[in-house]
């Protein structure tokens, strides 16, 4: 039986190693929102809440994760019995809307510590099967053509098994067409952030051209309708992002046709069990999948790396070496890439996989709360 006694809240900051930018805005230095859950007895485990910033992704941010945590999702499940993780997910959703990426950190560590309780590897609790995962790198809009072909060049030559490009409208055709031109084998895709609206629709028809593996989330951040009929007018499969907030939305995909491919972040989910249900709706559907990513530090990655070892992902995930992200990572030993564009995965080692630097975090520690059973 699981019993948590405190949910511990704190904001570390950590620089990124390069500014990152997405259509929606840019980001240099990250506020992390890290959790320790403390069961009754047992070990402590650490994990993360994906919430930016701002808003541009999602409505949430770190302060409303934070407030809500504290309300909401810890108040929920402190002092509550729970054999396995499987119904922490409706108890959070029952009457409490919204606020996923908050109510998965608290869900997603639950099932961190099942897996110590059965002294399992949090991939094996997932069921995840492989001891390694494909690798993408997500690149952030570059101020000219050239110097995205030099990010892109330097990926393609590090091994990942796939670069994704982040579009906006003056940032798409022409820069895309250059990356292709200089890397004509490369396994490409772009990736808008809601930045298009469907009267774009003979614009973005031009990326048919470059043999992208899928273009993500052109349009609206909770749309599936206006993507079903862009759809139609694309030989490039879409992937939604944004749009999939849960399996419902994920089967409306399905059903209308909006994508062909689904990008599962579990925090945009609400943690593993939804996470699961949209893989295996997938896996019947024979819609493809892959793991996002939300710049995690090795604490939030480890868990995106158990997820992405489950059969359905057969696409490589934005799922980076901690490297590409950090001077220091919080973890060690630190995620890595080998030589064929594969991360090596800990599906032997008990729990989330890797040591939490605590000594580190300590120093990057701007604010912490503590919430106990009452
Ligand atoms: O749309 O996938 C996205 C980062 C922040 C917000 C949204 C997105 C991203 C990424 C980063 O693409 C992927 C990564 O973590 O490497
Ligand atoms: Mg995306």
């Amino acid at each position: 039986m699981i019993r948590i006694e405190q949910v511990a809240l704190r904001e570390i900051r950590l620089p990124l190693k390069e500014p990152f930018r997405i259509s929606s805005g840019e980001v240099k230095e990250r506020r992390i929102l890290l959790v320790e859950l403390k069961p009754a007895d047992g070990e402590r485990v650490w994990a993360e809440c994906v919430a930016s910033e701002r808003p541009n992704y999602s409505s949430e941010t770190i302060d409303t994760a934070r407030i809500a945590l504290r309300d909401y999702v810890a108040p929920r499940v402190l002092g509550t019995p729970f054999d396995d993780p499987g119904p922490v997910h409706s108890l959070l959703e029952k009457d409490v809307r919204g606020h996923r990426m908050a109510k998965a950190a608290v869900e997603m560590g639950i099932w961190a510590i099942a897996a110590e309780r059965n002294g399992v590897s949090l991939t094996r609790q997932l069921r995840g099967e492989r001891s390694r995962i494909p690798v993408g790198i997500s690149l952030g809009i570059q101020t000219s053509p050239d110097a995205l072909v030099a990010k892109a060049a330097t990926s393609a030559s590090a091994g990942y098994r796939k670069i994704k490009l982040k579009i906006e409208p003056g940032a798409d055709i022409e820069y895309v067409a250059a990356v292709r031109a200089a890397l004509p084998n490369a396994p490409l895709m772009v990736d808008a952030n809601n930045a298009y609206t469907l009267a774009d629709a003979d614009h973005l028809a031009r990326l048919d051209d470059f043999e992208l593996i899928m273009i993500e989330q052109p349009l609206e951040h909770e749309d599936v309708v206006r993507h079903a009929a862009l759809q139609r007018r694309l030989r490039t499969p879409l992937c939604l992002d944004e749009s999939i907030t849960s399996v419902n939305r994920a089967e409306d995909m399905i059903e209308l046709g909006s994508g062909r491919i689904i990008n599962i972040k579990p925090g945009r989910v609400g943690g593993f069990t939804e996470s699961l249900a949209i893989h295996d709706l997938c896996v019947r559907h024979r819609v493809p999948v892959w793991c996002g990513g939300m710049l995690e530090t090795g604490i939030g990655r480890a868990y995106n790396v158990a997820l992405a070892t489950l059969p359905g992902f057969t696409i490589a995930g934005d799922i980076s070496p901690s490297a590409r992200y950090w001077e220091r990572d919080v973890v060690t030993p630190a995620w890595t890439l080998d030589a064929d564009g594969m991360m090596p995965v800990p599906i032997d080692r008990p729990g989330i996989g890797v040591d939490v630097d605590e000594d580190w975090i300590e120093d990057l520690t701007m604010m912490r709360e503590t919430i106990d059973a009452r």
